[in-house]
């Protein structure tokens, strides 16, 4: 991928990231390429500012996830910290001992949030980071990609989007597979397995990834919204159903049915429903 070819600004200062804007698209980057971007508390804490920012911004429509260089996405919870209890920040519970697993946090941002969030993935996509490109809603690889998990192997699992989602994306016995036997499986295996949504050069992956984020921005950014919600609704349980009643809630607050109760409380009436059909 080498060095951008986008015209990418700086959108807040970080330590473990980089948050860039450009047309409507945010970029979140993991900057710790030393690790292969392996995350610690802080990363995953700067990670959860940049997505709400994003969220928040309505000039960004789509957001790209990825990790700085061309050697890795991310390569997980990075080992060295990792304590009896999780990982070890630098924070007040790191310096009493107490560790983090706030990748999982992390992760439900990035369903809930909504706006599609595409992964571009160079090199590996290893243990909590390969669940990280799960997660996303699209993901865009480069050929020299390799994905899988190594929990079993380090002493971790993630039995809940990891697994559950894995599986419901590739299949049980592929899911199954890739946890039980912890091998890494190149860009071209993972298309083939639903994984990703294409394969493409590494010189060409921050273009065809940005093509694809620019195509969604000239969608309508309430009807990515909504399907969004409705993909996420049975997996995510009651979580996901109040996600895309929240969204209908809204689309309600827009219309003149809901504004006429409003109106009513405000000017000590009785609200006119008459006026809205019953519809069929
Ligand atoms: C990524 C791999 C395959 C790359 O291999 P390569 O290219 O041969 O490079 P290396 O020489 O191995 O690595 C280069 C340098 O980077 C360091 N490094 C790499 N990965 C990590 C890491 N994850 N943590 C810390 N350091 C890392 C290497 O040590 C090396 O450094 P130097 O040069 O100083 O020797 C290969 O590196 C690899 O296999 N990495 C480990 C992958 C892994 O096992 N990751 C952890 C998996 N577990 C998790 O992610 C936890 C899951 C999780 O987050 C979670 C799940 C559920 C509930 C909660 C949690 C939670 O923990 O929050």
């Amino acid at each position: 991928m080498g060095s951008s070819l986008f015209g990418w600004v700086s959108a807040g200062d970080f330590v473990d990231i980089k948050y860039e804007h450009l047309d409507g698209i945010a970029k979140i980057t993991i900057n710790r390429p030393e690790v292969r971007n392996a995350f610690r508390p802080q990363t995953l804490v700067e990670l959860a500012k940049a997505f709400e920012d994003a969220r928040n911004d309505p000039s960004v429509g789509a957001i790209i996830l990825t990790g700085e260089g061309d050697l890795a996405f991310c390569s997980g919870g990075d080992q060295r910290i990792r304590g009896e209890d999780g990982y070890i920040g630098s924070d007040e519970l790191g310096k009493a001992g107490i560790g983090r697993l706030n990748v999982l946090d992390l992760q439900v941002q990035i369903r809930r949030l909504p706006k599609p969030v595409v992964a571009m993935v160079a090199g590996y996509a290893i243990g909590g980071g390969h669940v990280l490109h799960l997660v996303c809603d699209l993901s865009i690889a480069a050929e020299n990609a390799k994905f899988g998990q190594t929990g079993p192997r380090v002493g971790s699992f993630d039995g809940g989007y990891g697994a559950s989602l894995l599986a419901r994306t590739i299949g049980l016995k592929r899911a199954k597979e890739i946890w039980f036997l912890c091998r890494q499986y190149d860009a071209q295996t993972a298309f083939d397995w639903g994984l990703v949504n294409a394969v493409v050069p590494l010189e060409n992956l921050e273009a065809e990834t940005v093509k694809w984020c620019r195509e969604m921005l000239d969608l309508s950014p309430l009807a990515l919204r909504m399907l969004k919600a409705s993909f996420n609704a049975a997996d995510d349980g009651l979580a996901g159903v109040q996600q895309l009643a929240g969204d209908a809630t809204l689309l309600f607050y827009m219309t003149e049915e809901a504004q006429e109760g409003r109106d009513a409380f405000k000017e000590k009436r009785k609200p006119d429903f008459d006026q809205f059909p019953r519809r069929p």
